[in-house]
């Protein structure tokens, strides 16, 4: 594992601004300016998909049990999610990066891995980097990579607010952690670029728990041995962080040097369409459990329906509360689109799960062996029927 080629490459980061709710306010204007959130009625037992920025300024967070947003913010409104809408504009952005690049990983409808390093680059893309290169005064017309990136960046946030009505942050940095540590930093509608030369300072004061990998656990052992930022990462021996973390401590010592070699890697074709949903607190009751699976069925539907596809495998993912995760899997004999159908499967599937017994975590559901015949024949092309055009203020 050298570190040779870390500098090279221009990995970027790109993540939709409170995607669902943004949405929804582009196409209802009545809801711009307003807290929004999007989930299950304010009364109901189901958690907030996400919430616009309005409603973040009175602690209103994804996942929160709706009850409690309302708490919060009772004046904010509660709209239920539509993905099929969101399916659509996800397309559209990928289809708008791979103007650029022909490397992109998707991480889930509103958030992808770029890779804009120049053997990946589309001719749109090439051309960017170039006039940035001939601007800046570079030698032989090659520029400072990360501004090459940023001028990339720049451009697909300006396509997808033309294209979409809507905004995205975006981060440029050697490597796919750092990138996405970027594209958070000036959330929303940002562009932050990570420079080779700032990546030590910047990761010093930067909490354990941000960095790739470490979820509560590790980040718990990681402080009970006064490891609490990149700095107090940095100070200790890789020997030491393997001794204590096996191979994730390899990982964490690399991470806090800025090293983080995981290519990009593009999907070929989508394999399964999923929704899960990881609870505030841990959830017994099996009325609850089928319930959120009712809305997750529906979910995973809608987006299939609006991406032409069905398919043969549904399967039923839970975790419990001492973070055991378990599978169940049952294949049908034709591929289903059906909402009603994932469910009555879901339901026998979660059946043979602890569920009811012990309290669970997550619970998510998926559909794969998925039949993409229809796929192309669905799809609008642009530009994205304007909705948000119409009413003025945008
Ligand atoms: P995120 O990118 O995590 O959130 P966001 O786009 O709403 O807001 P931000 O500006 O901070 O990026 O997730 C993208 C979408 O995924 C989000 O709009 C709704 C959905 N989602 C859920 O349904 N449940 C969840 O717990 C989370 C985190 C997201
Ligand atoms: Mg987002």
């Amino acid at each position: 594992m050298g570190q040779g080629g870390e500098e090279s490459r221009v990995i970027i980061h790109i993540d939709m601004d409170a995607f669902f709710a943004a949405v929804e306010q582009r196409d209802d204007p009545a809801l711009r300016g307003r807290p929004v959130v999007v989930g299950g009625p304010p009364d109901s037992r189901g958690v907030v998909c996400t919430c616009s920025y309005e409603a973040r300024v009175f602690g209103v967070r994804s996942a929160m049990p709706c009850s409690q947003a309302w708490r919060l913010c009772p004046q904010a409104v509660f709209v239920r999610p539509r993905f099929a809408a969101y399916e659509i504009v996800s397309r559209h952005i990928r289809r708008i990066f791979s103007r650029y690049t022909d490397c992109i990983e998707p991480l889930s409808l509103d958030e992808a891995y770029l890779d804009a390093s120049p053997g990946h680059l589309m001719p749109v893309g090439r051309a960017l980097v170039a006039a940035c290169g001939s601007r800046t005064g570079a030698e032989n017309g090659a520029p400072d990579p990360m501004e090459g990136g940023r001028a990339i960046a720049h451009s697909i946030r300006q396509d997808i607010v033309r294209e979409t009505g809507l905004t995205a942050s975006a981060g440029v940095a050697a490597n796919k952690f750092l990138a996405k540590l970027a594209s958070d930093m000036d959330k929303p509608d940002g562009l932050t670029v990570i420079q080779p030369a700032m990546v030590r300072e910047f990761l010093a004061t930067l909490p354990i728990e941000r960095f790739w990998g470490v979820g509560k656990v590790t980040a718990s052992r990681l402080r009970g041995k006064g490891i609490c930022d990149g700095a107090g990462l940095a100070a200790r021996s890789r020997d030491e962080l393997v001794r204590f973390f096996g191979k994730t401590g390899i990982l964490l010592w690399e991470m806090a040097r800025g090293v983080d070699e995981r290519p990009v890697e593009p999907e070929r074709e989508r394999k399964s369409y999923g929704r899960e949903t990881t609870f505030q607190r841990d959830i017994e009751s099996l009325e609850e459990i089928q319930d959120i699976l009712e809305s997750l069925a529906g979910e995973v539907a809608a987006g299939m329906d609006a991406s032409g596809v069905a398919g043969t495998t549904i399967t039923v993912k839970v975790r419990t509360a001492d973070f055991a995760t378990v599978t169940r899997s049952h294949t049908l004999p034709r591929p289903t689109a059906d909402a009603r159908v994932i469910f009555h499967e879901s339901l026998a599937l979660l059946a043979k799960t602890r569920a009811g017994h012990e309290p669970l975590r997550l619970v998510g559901v998926s559909v794969s062996g998925l039949d993409h015949r229809e796929q192309d024949v669905l799809q609008p092309d642009l530009p994205f029927p304007p909705p948000w055009r119409a009413s003025g203020q945008g």
